[in-house]
């Protein structure tokens, strides 16, 4: 009996254009438990989301180790395949390749790499976003494909649309990054409206399956990614930005409260912190191995 690698499992979610599939958001081991617990079947480690939760600016602040590191933690928190935001790949041809074999020999099931220049700047805020070259991009791709073949799903990411070039630079890239070995590609877009992904797909005709971050496009429904055949929806940052909505509530109430008296029945139980860690896995292997009878 074989099981699948990590890789396999995403494949097979992104990788299919006849269910859309939905990536989770995770920065830290709880998150991706969490979003494990409520059901989802994959997840994706943000870039910003796991910088905020280190107290970093998503423009390359934390180091590949540092990524890698919190990549671990998710890793180990949940069962579910994870794509990791990669970002442009921290350098060159040679620093994405060393970024995916670390992220490989953690347990990663996939890396989406972008085509921003180091150190690149979050593309939902500011307006600088300078392109890598398009050749020279291809090259961290095939160089990455090289390197872990299919031990990782590897997604392209255009930010062409961020940058304000166009639809046909976009698919241009698009065309550029299926060549280098893409298995999809992310078009990212922060328009307020779906019309530019959407638009994108139609001339791409699902040459590659096609992956989507609406988080600017939020409202959205999703039978539009159902029926232009996009594969996956990325929920991006929504664990992240519900933590710091909820901590910030919780800080100004037990500062004007004097107390968390009032706040008990508005955050987690401890019962509920020690099941999603699994004491009880713990307490099990104490009574065979500390306490055996
Ligand atoms: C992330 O989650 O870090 C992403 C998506 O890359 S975005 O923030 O929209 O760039
Ligand atoms: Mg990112």
């Amino acid at each position: 009996c074989t099981t699948s690698s990590p890789a396999e499992v995403l494949r097979a979610q992104v990788c299919s254009n006849l269910e859309l599939s939905f990536l989770m958001e995770a920065h830290d081991g709880l998150s991706a438990a969490i979003a494990e617990r409520a059901g989802f079947k994959g997840l994706w480690a943000s870039g910003l989301s796991i910088a905020s939760s280190l107290g970093y600016r998503d423009v390359n602040e934390a180091s590949w180790c540092q990524l890698v590191d919190a990549v671990e933690r998710i890793v180990d928190s949940s069962k579910l395949p994870v794509l990791v935001d990669g970002d442009g790949g921290f350098g060159n041809f040679n620093n994405a390749r060393l970024l995916a074999r670390k992220l490989r020999q953690r347990g990663a099931a996939g890396v989406a790499l972008e085509d921003s220049c180091f150190p690149k700047m979050n593309s939902l805020i500011g307006d600088r976003h300078p392109l890598a070259d398009i050749h020279e991009f291809s090259g961290r791709l095939r160089a990455v494909k090289d390197t872990v073949a299919e031990d990782l799903v590897l997604v392209a990411r255009i930010e062409a649309l961020i940058a304000g070039h166009g639809m046909d630079e976009a698919i241009l890239r698009a065309h550029a990054y299926a060549d280098a070995g893409a298995d999809a590609i992310l078009i990212h877009s922060r328009k307020s409206t779906a019309d530019e992904v959407l638009s994108f797909t139609r001339t791409w005709q699902s040459r590659l399956p096609v992956v989507i971050v609406p988080t600017t496009y939020y409202r959205t429904p999703v039978s539009a990614y159902r029926n232009a055949r996009i594969s996956t929806v990325i929920w991006a940052n929504h664990s992240v930005r519900a933590a710091i909505a909820a901590m910030q509530q919780i800080c100004r109430r037990i500062i004007a409260e004097e107390g968390v008296a009032g706040i008990e029945p508005n955050i987690a139980t401890l019962d509920e912190v020690f099941e999603l860690l699994r004491y009880d896995e713990l307490a099990r292997a104490d009574a065979r191995y500390l306490h055996p009878l």
